[in-house]
């Protein structure tokens, strides 16, 4: 079994400038910053997966036409419950809850119920956070995410916590 996600994985350099323009703001959280390499937006979760339905899940991915779009991250949030330190977007450009809709719809001849709540596109900065105000660090810039990619992932637990790998990718090519 693999545990598996679909995601928005950044290219090198956009992480770069991601991880570099909240390291601030991380410090200040007094959380666990997420690594650099694993900094990416979840848009399905599927969990642990065999290979027969991971090469189905594949299979519903190809299928898909998704268009290409920008998310513009332009904000931060805290999540009490999940002790998460976030970045987002207080405008999600409708082609990203658009592929997560089609994907969840394509997912279902593998067994999958999609996820009932609702689809909140986000970037974890740091976990176990323990209180977040928000002030006195102000939010960075907002920094654009030109997608162009859907991809597979795998989460690998080891001691020091979770570690992601890109399996797969699909082109968003629309059309
Ligand atoms: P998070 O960053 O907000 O914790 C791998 O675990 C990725 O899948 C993470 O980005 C995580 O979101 C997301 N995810 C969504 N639903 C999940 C769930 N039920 N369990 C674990 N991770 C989940």
């Amino acid at each position: 079994m693999q545990r598996l996600f679909f995601a928005l994985w950044p290219e090198p350099a956009l992480r770069r400038r991601l991880f570099c323009e909240t390291r601030r703001l991380v410090r200040r959280s007094g959380g666990r910053p997420v690594a650099e390499a694993d900094l990416h937006v979840t848009v399905v979760f599927l969990g642990a997966v065999d290979a027969a339905r991971r090469a189905c899940c594949e299979a519903a991915a190809a299928t898909l036409r998704p268009a290409p779009f920008t998310l513009t991250l332009d904000t931060v949030g805290y999540w009490p419950r999940a002790r998460a330190l976030w970045l987002g977007a207080t405008q999600v450009p409708e082609p990203l809850p658009a592929l997560a809709r089609s994907l969840n719809e394509a997912l279902a001849v593998c067994g999958f119920t999609p996820e009932p709540r609702p689809f909140r596109p986000h970037v974890t900065l740091a976990r176990k956070v323990a209180q977040w105000k928000g002030a006195p660090a102000p939010a960075p810039a907002p920094i654009p995410w030109p997608a162009e990619t859907l991809c597979l992932v795998e989460s690998v637990t080891d001691p020091a916590g979770a570690r992601y790998r890109v399996l797969r990718r699909w082109p968003l090519a629309g059309g």
